[in-house]
């Protein structure tokens, strides 16, 4: 199953993979052809729904749980489902997803069920104070819950750079800081924001923090994070450079060190990826445009298997 497309009956893209119930489930985008156009805005994401899929190990078939959310049975969302993840607390799983509300906003909503696969019953309003796309929901050790998110351009995270959404907003160039993810810790239900989402501070060697001008380094969108041996690792994408970059902290607010690059860009526009242990082993789960031959909106899923040195730096996937 390495380094293959996974799936190929759909188009899927942005996996989030978790181990629940010692399987591993996959909750990624599903991708769709359309006829709206391709822009900066993202419009050729033309995302109607979310299928769940899960593997009993690596060698095995992968199994389609079928749709598990649809964006006609969410009240508030007009369209665009993008990059979605899921979280287990307390007997339940949550689905989070990000889609454009009827006033063209993206927000970011929940979705509850008793099964790892769904299907998900959206709440009826999206997150209060949620905004931009590309929740990534990670459950501490003890049991604490925050949601890392944001995306510049399509994701509108350049409009939220104070309170209230500005259409003008662009993203600044030059020796300013760059645009920054966004972390909130969640309520003990998991259905709303505990605090006033912050950002977060991606720093270089020198603890300076990341330019605008820096499209190497600097966050764009796709948010992830994982723990290993105590520590804090958010990964990100640097969209138009294509990379996927992670940064270190021992504290889940950080501010994040820059570690360096995971992922080469791939064939297509966009990257996005998760991270995950499985069976012992750590994997990244990505996506590419082979199976549509480069079309940026019609991807499939891969995972590549990483490895840590032995001061935990990622070593770059070859
Ligand atoms: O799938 C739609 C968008 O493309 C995601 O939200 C971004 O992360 C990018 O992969």
């Amino acid at each position: 199953m390495l380094n293959k497309p996974l799936i190929s009956h759909l188009y899927t893209a942005d996996p989030s993979a978790h181990v629940f119930e010692g399987k591993l489930y996959i909750y990624p985008s599903h991708d769709r052809e359309t006829d709206q156009p391709t822009n900066d805005n993202g419009d050729q994401y033309d995302m109607v729904d979310y299928h769940v899929f899960s593997m009993d190990d690596l060698e095995g078939e992968v199994t389609d749980h079928g749709v598990a959310l649809s964006v006609e049975d969410v009240a508030w969302a007009d369209k665009q489902l993008w990059a979605p993840d899921a979280a287990y607390k307390d007997g339940k799983y949550y689905l989070y997803f990000p889609a454009r509300d009827k006033g063209g906003i993206f927000r970011i909503g929940v979705a509850v069920s008793d099964r790892p696969e769904g299907p998900f019953s959206p709440e009826p309003e999206p997150m209060k104070g949620s905004f931009s796309i590309d929740p990534a929901t990670f459950v501490d050790d003890d049991n604490q819950a925050y949601m890392y998110f944001g995306g510049i351009w399509g994701g509108q995270l350049q409009n939220w750079q104070g309170d209230e959404y500005n259409p003008a907003g662009s993203e600044p160039e030059g020796d300013v800081p760059a645009i920054l993810p966004v972390v909130g810790k969640l309520t003990d239900d998991m259905k709303e924001f505990a605090e006033k989402p912050r950002e977060i501070e991606i720093v270089d060697e020198n603890g300076e923090l990341l330019k605008a001008s820096d499209h190497d380094r600097r966050f764009f969108e796709a948010s992830w994070m994982h723990k290993y041996n105590g520590r804090y690792y958010f990964s990100y994408s640097t969209g138009d450079t294509h990379y996927i970059c992670y940064a270190t902290s021992d504290n889940p607010y950080g501010p994040f060190v820059y570690g360096g690059r995971i992922l080469e860009p791939v064939l297509g526009w966009t990257t996005h990826h998760s991270i995950v242990e499985f069976q012992d082993r750590w994997f990244l789960f990505h996506h590419d445009c082979e199976i549509s031959d480069g079309v940026n909106h019609l991807r499939n899923v891969k995972i590549k298997e990483i490895f840590y040195d032995s001061e935990g730096n990622i070593l770059p996937v070859v």
